[in-house]
């Protein structure tokens, strides 16, 4: 199994997470979706990370790839078989793909990949601007997590958030847990996981790698 791209990406950690989750390996390709090679086009034709092949099987996009895996891999599942179960760990999984991770991304171009990547100055207003932005969804998550997962069973919805939660670390935009206690507390739960810290172990190897 491969995965393609850089954990620094919320989608490729999702990815990580949910493969060790299931005890299963994989090795994780560093591809710059900026300056795609053959091989990572040939996965990702729009030139995304994540890309993942499986065999002789390549797919793109990290859901089509958690769909992938806790079909082809079920146990642990990661996605639920009740109905509401199912549709609530998409519905978290899809509130941080397309509301926090989007409304987060300003932060992380601008006080992270900017200044310590590309090595050109971020633009401060735009972070601050993000700052704000964050606070809706996050308030909404802290309203409606559990005493455990937010799901039901550990699920899909609770990689998605941890990972968003994880890149916004290293920009310094760690989550405030005075402001959200209920989601510190879970997060703390997540990110003590066997699953989570073989994908941390990697992640940090690869940091580690590139010097970053
Ligand atoms: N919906 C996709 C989103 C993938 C995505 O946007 N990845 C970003 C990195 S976080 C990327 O490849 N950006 C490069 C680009 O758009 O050129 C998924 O879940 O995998």
């Amino acid at each position: 199994m491969k995965i393609y791209g850089f954990p620094l990406s919320p989608f490729v950690r999702k990815v990580l997470v949910t493969v060790k989750e299931k005890g299963l390996d994989a090795e994780l390709v560093p591809s710059n979706p900026t300056q795609p090679d053959e091989e990572f086009l040939g996965v990702s034709p729009f030139s995304k990370i994540p890309g993942f092949r499986d065999g002789d099987f390549t797919i793109a996009d990290s859901t089509a790839i958690v769909t992938y895996l806790d079909a082809k891999y079920p146990e642990p599942a990661l996605l639920p078989a009740a109905p509401e179960a199912r549709a609530r760990a998409v519905w978290f999984e899809e509130v941080v793909d397309t509301i926090l991770v989007p409304a987060g991304a300003p932060i992380i171009l601008n006080r992270f990949l900017r200044p310590r990547i590309f090595g050109i100055e971020g633009d401060q207003a735009a972070a601050l601007a993000a700052d704000e932005a964050i606070k809706r969804p996050l308030s909404y998550l802290e309203g409606v997590v559990g005493e455990e997962w937010l799901s039901g069973d550990f699920s899909i919805g609770d990689i998605s958030l941890a990972s968003g939660l994880r890149t916004l670390d290293y920009a310094g935009a760690s989550l405030d847990a005075a402001a959200y206690p209920r989601l510190a507390a879970w997060y703390g739960r997540v990110t003590a996981r066997a699953g989570w810290q073989a994908a941390a172990e990697v992640e940090a190897n690869i940091f580690k790698a590139l010097g970053i």
